[in-house]
């Protein structure tokens, strides 16, 4: 049995959603950002920072998003990923990675709109991260050129990384004018496992409003 310690809103979403995806049975621990749980030394023991997701696996602990994927992708769910000296290989790795390229501008912008007390948060450093956030937004516009999905050979893990950073980014800056962006995230937001995903994540505790931005 898979075990996936997850926290709700968090990235290890992209993981719950991937497991939908691939149809992979599993159990999800829930944890929350707020008391000590993540620092237990039993989950240190799972995911040495004490961060989501980690997954438990045939006795072994894996953590990293993005490495969590390569590795569901090569053993249990290979139609979405694209195995060594696949001509979309190079492009799988780049892309499923750059969901952590987004995912850094919104670990600022949530601290400097969410979790610093307000008379330590920085209009500078929100200023500046949403802009820096809505240039990843326009790299993947430019990605997608005339497909539906983020790689030309169709749906794989790299949408699920990508997307989950692309649905959160929305709450801090607009996404107008990026009209590729916005359908293919209409695409993944109507799959199925999207949903089920969705209902399985957890009450929310972090993000509150649908819109932080206007800086
Ligand atoms: N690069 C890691 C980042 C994991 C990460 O930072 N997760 C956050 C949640 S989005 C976390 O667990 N934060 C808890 C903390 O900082 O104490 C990944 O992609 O898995």
């Amino acid at each position: 049995m898979i075990i996936l310690h997850h926290a709700p809103q968090s990235r290890s979403f992209r993981i719950l959603w991937f497991l939908h995806e691939a149809g992979i049975a599993h159990e999800v621990r829930y944890h929350s950002f707020s008391g000590k749980a993540l620092r237990d030394p039993a989950f240190l023991a799972v995911s040495p920072a004490g961060r989501v997701p980690a997954l438990e696996i045939n006795g072994a602990a894996l953590f990293e998003s993005g490495a969590i994927l390569e590795y569901l992708c090569e053993r249990r769910a290979p139609r979405f990923g694209r195995i060594a000296g696949h001509a979309e290989r190079a492009l799988f790795l780049e892309w499923l990675h750059y969901g952590e390229t987004i995912a850094q501008h919104l670990a600022q912008l949530t601290f400097h709109h969410i979790v610093l007390k307000p008379e330590d948060r920085s209009p500078v450093v929100q200023k500046l991260e949403a802009l820096r956030l809505r240039r990843t937004l326009d790299g993947v516009e430019r990605a997608l050129g005339d497909h539906d999905w983020l790689l030309p050979g169709g749906f794989c893990a790299a949408d699920v990384m990508v997307g989950a950073s692309v649905d959160l980014a929305r709450r801090f800056v607009r996404t107008d004018g990026l009209g590729r962006l916005n359908a293919w995230h209409g695409r993944l937001t109507a799959r199925p496992a999207y949903h089920a995903a969705r209902a399985a994540d957890g009450p929310a505790e972090l993000y509150l409003k649908d819109f932080y931005g206007d800086v």
